[in-house]
């Protein structure tokens, strides 16, 4: 018998239903922040809505036991698959102490969380990309057995960040894999005012590396790349850089009018390739998902979101006499 898609990839019926439920966790715990933000409970959001498939399916392509990940502020799918929890995001998304990222100081996105090797980023745009090479170099120079993985928006390739750190990465051979999350805007430009080449991943070829762009709402066919991408990288070939095409299906961010500068057809039009219903899709077609484990699966999920929205609500907030802590260095060290 023909062997289905992820079959051939290597992939198991038990691997493709742990991937879609790992991109609809992420879509639900979007969902609530969105109507938590709304009820005016928490301050701020930030989507992965519309980038899970690119997410998990990359996530899954990684060894969450050992790789170390630089993932950039949509990245929920992605941090989840390495052992972030919903109750982990719920105290981030609503300030609170026991917030694992950053105890309630960053805002929400801010990923950060040493036990599933999680690299802590910054605010400012791709500062990610040459923290996530320098990661690489030090495995090169120990010989550690890790690869690094890094995420970016596609707007963000425009800044210096990403040019020194794709250039450092080819010129020593670094074991990391580059991937840009293309959702076609950059809060308001469109991906026609970003680049002068066609494709993101055109400008691999000037860093010594293979590029390759593919379509982020199938977790597949970016399993399949960004597993080649990670088995090159283990037998020191050194990086590659990964496009995937998405969409962003929400506004920017929870502040942000995307009345002002995009038209509900074309959004209309692109939620047709929404990544979650299009996987089920490919599930129910191949017999794996079937109306009762997708019941199930939901219920499971939302029991999850909900308690994880009571705990992180009721959660107590930092002490304001903590405010100075891992600012300075403190006496006997900044454990
Ligand atoms: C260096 C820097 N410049 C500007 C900003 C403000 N900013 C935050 S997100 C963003 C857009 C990034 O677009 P893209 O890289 O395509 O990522 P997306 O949000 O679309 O996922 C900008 C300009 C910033 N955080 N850092
Ligand atoms: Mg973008």
């Amino acid at each position: 018998m023909a062997k289905n898609r992820h079959e051939e990839l290597g992939l198991t019926n038990e691997d493709v239903l742990h991937i879609f439920e790992t991109m609809l966790m992420a879509r639900r715990i979007d969902e609530r922040m969105w109507l938590l933000n709304r009820a005016g409970k928490i301050p701020f959001v930030i989507s992965c809505q519309g980038q899970e498939a690119a997410q998990v399916g990359a996530a899954y392509a990684l060894d969450n036991g050992k790789d170390w990940i630089a993932p950039y502020y949509r990245d929920m799918g992605v941090v989840l698959h390495f052992g972030m929890t919903a109750k982990d995001l719920m105290l981030s998304a609503f300030a609170k102490a026991e917030d694992p990222n950053s105890g309630g100081r960053q805002m929400p996105g801010h990923f950060g969380q040493r036990k599933n090797r999680i690299i802590t980023g910054s605010s400012p745009v791709t500062t990610q990309l040459p923290h996530a090479v320098g990661v690489a170099l030090a495995a090169k120079m120990n010989k550690e057995d890790f690869i690094t993985f890094v995420t970016l928006g596609e707007g963000s390739s425009n800044q210096g960040d990403f040019h020194e750190g794709m250039n450092f990465a080819g010129v020593h051979k670094l074991p990391t894999v580059i991937m840009v999350e293309n959702n076609k805007y950059a809060i308001s430009v469109p991906i026609e005012k970003q680049l002068a080449c066609v494709n993101v991943s055109d400008r691999a070829i000037g860093y010594g590396m293979p590029g390759v762009t593919v379509d982020g709402t199938d977790p597949l066919e970016v399993y399949k790349v960004v597993k080649e991408a990670a088995d090159r990288a283990r037998r020191g070939e050194g990086p590659s850089l990964v496009e995937t095409i998405c969409y962003r299906l929400t506004a920017h961010s929870s502040d942000d009018d995307q009345r002002q500068y995009r038209d509900s057809e074309e959004l209309e039009k692109e939620k047709k390739s929404d990544p979650i219903p299009k996987f089920a899709i490919y599930l129910k077609e191949v017999g794996i998902l079937t109306e009762e484990i997708e019941k199930e699966m939901e219920e499971r999920i939302m029991k999850e979101v909900n308690e994880a929205t009571d705990y992180a609500e009721n959660a107590a907030y930092a002490e304001p006499e903590s405010a100075l802590l891992h600012v300075y260095a403190e006496k006997g060290g900044n454990e």
